[in-house]
C-alpha cells in the first residue's frame, strides 16, 4: 500500500487518502448520546466518562448532543442519530415517560439503544440500562437521618426538600424514598420544591424557603450537590448556621468532588453518592452485543454513603446493612 501511494498524483492521493479514511470510519463503532444537559457536576463528570471511553483510539465514534435539559431536544437527537443510521444510541432521559414512541422508531430502524443513569417508565425497548437505585438512595438518606438524629438529642425533624428536575426518575426515587422514611418516623415536610439539579436553583428555592419557613426547619434536603451549594449561599446570606456545628442539618446527593470537600468541612452532614461513571458498563454492553451475546438488562453501580463524623458506621436499607463512610483527603483525591 504505502510503495503504491508514492506514484499517485496529488490529487489522487488525496482522493485515496479520503477513501482510506472513510475506510477507516467504517470501521468505527457509531454512537449517538442523548445527554440529559450540562446542569451539575455529576452531568459533567458522566458526559466525560462516556468521551473517555468512546475515543476512536478505542474503536468508535462517538456523536454527542447536550440536549440542556429539554425533553424536546432529547426526542429530536435520539431522531437524528436514527437519520445517521448510527450503529448504537445511548440516552440519557431527561423524563421518565414519553419514551415508547421513539424507541420503537429506533428497534424498527435495528439500532440498540442502551439506557444510562435515569429510567424510562413507559417502555422497555432498550438492550440494556446502567445506573443508580434512586429510591434506595432516598431510603438511605432518611435511615440515617433518623439515626443521626437520635445519637444527637434531636426529637422532632421539620425538613425543607430541594427537589431535583420534576419528572426525572432520580428526583421520583429519592423524593419516595426519603417520604417513606419522614412518614414511618412521623417528621414533617414543610416544602418540597424543584430546584432544577441546578446551584441557581437550590439558592432561589432556599431563599423562598427562608421568606416562608425562617425558624421553622432544622433539616434542609437537596436532592444534588450543586443545589446544596445554592442552598448554602442562601443560608449564609440569610445568616442561619448549617452543617456539622449548625442549626440547621444540611444533607446532598451525588457525592461529586466538591461535595465531599463540603463534607469533610462539616458544612454538608452527608452526602448519599450517585455514580456517574456509566461509559465502561455501557461499553460492555455494546461489546457483548457486537459478539452476539445479551447483556444483563440491568447494572446496577456501587455507590457509597458519606459523612463528617463517625459516629454512625451502619444503617439498615431496605434490611440490609450498609456503611456509612467518613470522608478523607484520600476520598476527597480519587472521587470524580
Ligand atoms: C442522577 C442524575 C442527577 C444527579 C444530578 O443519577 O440523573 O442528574 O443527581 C444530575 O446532579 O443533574
Amino acid at each position: 500500500m504505502r510503495k503504491k501511494l508514492a506514484v499517485l498524483t496529488a490529487m489522487t492521493l488525496a482522493l485515496s487518502m479520503s477513501c482510506i479514511g472513510a475506510s477507516a470510519d467504517e470501521d468505527l463503532i457509531t454512537i449517538g448520546f442523548a445527554q440529559v444537559g450540562h446542569e451539575s457536576d455529576w452531568r459533567t463528570a458522566s458526559t466525560q466518562s462516556c468521551q473517555d471511553v468512546f475515543t476512536e483510539e478505542n474503536g468508535y465514534d462517538l456523536q454527542f448532543v447536550d440536549c440542556d435539559n429539554d425533553s424536546a431536544t432529547q426526542l429530536e437527537a435520539v431522531r437524528n442519530f436514527i437519520e445517521q443510521d448510527v450503529d448504537y444510541i445511548i440516552i440519557d432521559p431527561i423524563v421518565s415517560t414519553g419514551w415508547d414512541e421513539v424507541l420503537t422508531e429506533c428497534e424498527e430502524a435495528g439500532i440498540p439503544v442502551i439506557i444510562i443513569d435515569r429510567t424510562i417508565d413507559d417502555s422497555d425497548k432498550y438492550a440494556a440500562w446502567v445506573g443508580s437505585n434512586f429510591t434506595t438512595e432516598g431510603l438511605a438518606c432518611g435511615e440515617w437521618l433518623k439515626v443521626y438524629a437520635e445519637a444527637k438529642g434531636i426529637e422532632e425533624i421539620n425538613a425543607l426538600v430541594i427537589e431535583g428536575t420534576t419528572g426525572s426518575s432520580a428526583a421520583i426515587g429519592r423524593t419516595e424514598g426519603f417520604q417513606e422514611i419522614a412518614d414511618r418516623e412521623g417528621w414533617t415536610i414543610l416544602d418540597s420544591q424543584d430546584g432544577d439539579f441546578t446551584q441557581t436553583g437550590g439558592q432561589e428555592i432556599m431563599e423562598s424557603y427562608i421568606k416562608s419557613y425562617e425558624g421553622q426547619f432544622n433539616v434542609v434536603i437537596c436532592q444534588n450537590d450543586n443545589e446544596a451549594f445554592g442552598a448554602m449561599d442562601a443560608m449564609t446570606a440569610a445568616g442561619i448556621s448549617y452543617g456539622v456545628d449548625g442549626d440547621v442539618i444540611l444533607v446532598s446527593f451525588d457525592a461529586c468532588t466538591a461535595g465531599l470537600e463540603y463534607v469533610q468541612s462539616g458544612d454538608i452532614n452527608a452526602d448519599f453518592e450517585c455514580n456517574p461513571l456509566a461509559a465502561p458498563f455501557v461499553e460492555e454492553v455494546i461489546q457483548q452485543l457486537e459478539a452476539g451475546e445479551t447483556p444483563e438488562t440491568t447494572i446496577y453501580m456501587e455507590e457509597h454513603w458519606y459523612v463528617n463524623e463517625d459516629i454512625i458506621e451502619t444503617i439498615t436499607v431496605d434490611g440490609a446493612e450498609q456503611s456509612m463512610t467518613v470522608v478523607t483527603d484520600e476520598i476527597v483525591e480519587a472521587q470524580y
